[in-house]
């Protein structure tokens, strides 16, 4: 009989994907760490039964989460990464040349060894020498770090609920904009706009009280609940609407979906959420 690994969602929804084998499975001190070979998807990671990343489908997810911010900063040099232990945000940060350092805050190794051993054609850029990972707590490093240090900071974290609740709080995104050099940006992934419609508006609401720019945007992501994904980016003097066609064209030879045209189109705004976020 066929076996199916299911997410559920809230006791009222399942996405199931056929798996093939389970390659890593560990509890770890702050989750459960697994490694499926699935048939449609190839290898998986999941984490504490929700879906993260795949093999097949990685870049519909990492290359919208890090592009549209790594292009609307001029020459970004200085790159904060919370989570993303998978590498591939990582990897696409390190495409561009200008960078110089992208310091990945991870708070649970057993994600990153994980998935250097099982995944590695997500995580292809760990040997990169402008890498610096760190085994810690990402939101005690924004808490505690002072200056305005990065260019930008990508926030890669799991869904709103248990450890990583804390990655759509106030304080912490108050914290982000503390660390953001001037005409910086921050991004993160705001949850699906269909299953997680409260916490997406909660969260446009939170930083609109606080950033200058902020403007959503959505894409496909076909392993996460109900198929469409929501990203945030966030500035107080850059805007990714003021034409960067030049810069994302320049980044568009390695890219799966992202080019100039996503980079526009991914910034319209449906008419359900428009009204979801003005009585928000
Ligand atoms: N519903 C899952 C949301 C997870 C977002 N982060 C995924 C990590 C991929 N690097």
């Amino acid at each position: 009989m066929a076996l199916y690994y299911d997410e559920v969602f809230e006791d009222s929804v399942r996405f199931g994907v056929k798996v093939e084998r389970t390659l890593h499975s560990e509890q770890s001190r702050f989750q459960k760490v697994e490694v499926l070979e699935t048939t449609r998807f190839g290898r998986m990671l999941v984490i504490d039964g929700l879906f993260m990343t795949s093999e097949k489908d990685e870049f519909f997810y990492h290359e919208l989460l890090v592009q549209p911010a790594m292009c609307t900063v001029a020459k970004p040099k200085d790159v904060l990464i919370i989570g993303g232990g998978d590498g591939g945000s990582a990897r696409e940060v390190l495409r561009h040349q200008d960078v110089e350092r992208c310091v990945l805050i991870e708070i649970d190794e057993a994600v990153v060894r994980a998935s250097k051993e099982w995944l590695p054609t997500i995580g292809s850029a760990w040997d990169d020498p402008r890498l610096d990972t760190r085994f810690d707590d990402g939101v005690a490093f924004v808490k505690e770090r002072e200056g305005a240090a990065f260019d930008v900071i990508l926030v890669d974290g799991s869904d709103p609920v248990g450890p990583a609740e804390v990655l759509f709080s106030e304080e912490f995104f108050r914290g982000c904009q503390r660390l953001l050099k001037p005409g910086g940006a921050l991004a993160l992934q705001s949850e699906s706009p269909v299953y997680f419609r409260d916490t997406f508006v909660e969260t446009q609401k939170k930083l609109g009280g606080i950033f200058q720019t902020v403007r959503p945007y959505f894409g496909p992501v076909p392993i996460y609940s109900g198929g469409v994904w929501s990203w945030t980016l966030c500035a107080d003097s850059v805007d990714p609407l003021t034409p960067v066609d030049a810069r994302v064209e320049a980044m568009t030879g390695g890219s799966q979906i992202y080019n100039a045209d996503i980079h526009r189109a991914v910034f319209a705004l449906p008419n359900y959420l428009r009204r979801a976020i003005a009585a928000g």
